[in-house]
């Protein structure tokens, strides 16, 4: 695409907006980058840049004359789309993409994309590791942590991109159109930014958007909502399911995952064989192995990756013992649905670590799944007191405040007993007490290495 000239609006400095305006200004635009907080260093900001020719930085208010002319803009995934600026600029006819849109504009090669509510990023992740089994370039980029953008300039024709993608990008697709995509479950979750349920699935349901007859979706059939949209997809949908054994697609037997092509059946692997677990997980191997076979990837390279793979970072992840109690990391884990599979995948009495910021969830649920596992829950952050009436309601009283995540590991540690678990597994955000849920991660497990033995 020529971007030559044209003046380009980049909202937001984080990852996103960074990596953006970088490959606009590489793209010889006319880059406007403005971010909403009044509190951010201009220098700092365009630190991130050795060149900072054609760029241009605002902060706070945007100056009607700089808006004035624009020919594009491109949001960060945490710009909502109600804001006024964005508004106006719909309103004035100035195209509004996401920086997704832009990166799958520019971008070269094959891509297979991956949303859902949970399971998201270990999927992204296996299928990233099978996909460079057999291809020679391959980038694993989007929510995971790693903006698109920013490895657009290295694509060649022969690349692979295997994207993870959330509702907050696929918002603000346009021509978007993976090759293979993939939906692994669509339960609440950002309902402040998307406001109803209904405009989270069709956020999600985005990813099917432009994907013709030719290209290949891949859906979990025990979801129901997914079950109900099926029929408006226009790709070839392949199911995967942990429940029933299916004609065509890949499905859990026993302990034996396998894939039915419509012909004959054949074993993929046996969950023995996995080095994750759960119901969860095995889901998200068949998503990722029923992409990648779509994809033309031979079995036996799919099943050598599968055999190979750990756990990814802050998904149930395994800290330390001390004392003889157990530390799991699941800050992965930031609403209440993945909460629940945390708390599934425990097999002892745990004192669990919850709370953070408020993205308008209901928590009975996650409650009600405590089912006598949980001997104590430490509240923290904004949504302290909404989860503690929660668990009123729901006949759970034992739970205690603490101001800082240092205090509620030290209550945990004082409180748990030889043979227990520790669990951070908030079902919420981070945001409010921590940058993002990696540093809320990072932070729990060096508290908990330091704890005395
Ligand atoms: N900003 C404004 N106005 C607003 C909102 C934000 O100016 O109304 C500015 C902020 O001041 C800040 C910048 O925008 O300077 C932040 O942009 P961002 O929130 O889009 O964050 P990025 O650093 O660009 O990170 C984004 C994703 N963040 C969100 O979707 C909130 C990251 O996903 C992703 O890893 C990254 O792009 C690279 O692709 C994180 C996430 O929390 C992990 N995702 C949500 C989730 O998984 O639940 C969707």
């Amino acid at each position: 695409m020529d971007f030559s000239g044209k003046k380009v609006l980049v909202f937001g400095t984080g990852l996103s907006g960074i990596a953006a305006a970088g490959l606009l200004q590489k793209k010889s635009a006319e880059v406007i980058l403005f971010d909403g907080n009044e509190q951010l260093d201009a220098e700092r900001v365009m630190a991130d840049f050795t060149d900072r020719e054609g760029i241009r930085f605002y902060k706070g208010e945007l100056p009607e004359a700089v808006r004035k002319g624009l020919d594009l803009a491109v949001l960060s995934p945490g710009v909502p789309l109600d804001l006024p600026l964005v508004s106006r600029m719909k309103e004035e006819g100035i195209p509004v993409w996401g920086e997704l849109e832009l990166a799958y504009r520019c971008g070269k090669g094959e891509v297979l994309a991956i949303t859902g509510t949970n399971g998201k990023t270990t999927t992204t992740a296996l299928l990233g590791e099978i996909m460079k089994s057999s291809f020679e370039h391959v980038n694993v980029v989007g929510n995971i942590g790693i903006p698109y953008s920013g490895v657009v300039e290295e694509m060649r024709d022969d690349t692979v991109t295997v994207a993870e993608v959330s509702s907050f990008q696929l918002e603000t697709i346009d021509a978007f159109n993976p090759n293979v995509s993939a939906v692994l479950n669509i339960t609440p979750d950002h309902l402040n930014r998307h406001h109803t349920m209904e405009n989270y699935i069709a956020a999600k349901m985005n990813i099917t958007k432009n994907q013709g007859r030719d290209r290949v979706c891949v859906l979990n059939y025990e979801d129901e909502i997914l079950r109900e949209r099926a029929e408006c997809i226009s790709a070839k949908v392949l199911w995967f399911s942990s429940l029933h054994r299916l004609e065509e697609g890949l499905y859990l037997d026993g302990d034996r995952i396998l894939y039915a092509d419509g012909s004959a059946v054949t074993e993929v692997i046996s969950t023995g064989e996995l080095n994750i677990l759960g119901r969860h997980n095995y889901e998200n191997v068949m998503a990722a192995a029923a992409m990648a076979l779509s994809f033309g990837v031979p079995m036996d390279a799919v099943r050598e990756t599968l055999k190979r793979f750990q756990a990814v970072e802050h998904r149930i992840e395994y800290v330390a013992e001390k004392r003889g109690v157990r530390f799991y990391n699941d800050s992965k884990a930031t609403n209440p649905d993945a909460a629940i599979k945390g708390i599934q995948a425990m097999d002892r009495p745990t004192c669990l670590i919850g709370g953070g910021y408020d993205k308008d969830s209901e928590y009975s649920e996650w409650i009600r799944s405590f089912e006598g596992k949980v001997k104590l829950l430490v509240l923290l952050g904004q949504t302290g007191e909404k989860i503690a009436a929660a668990a009123k309601a729901c006949g759970f009283t034992d739970y205690v405040f603490a101001e800082s995540l240092q205090e509620a590991v030290d209550i945990c540690y004082e409180n748990a007993r030889t043979g227990d678990a520790v669990l951070l597994s908030p079902a919420c955000a981070s945001w409010g007490m921590f940058p993002n849920y990696e540093v809320r991660g990072k932070m729990f497990k060096e508290m908990v290495h330091a704890l005395e033995e």
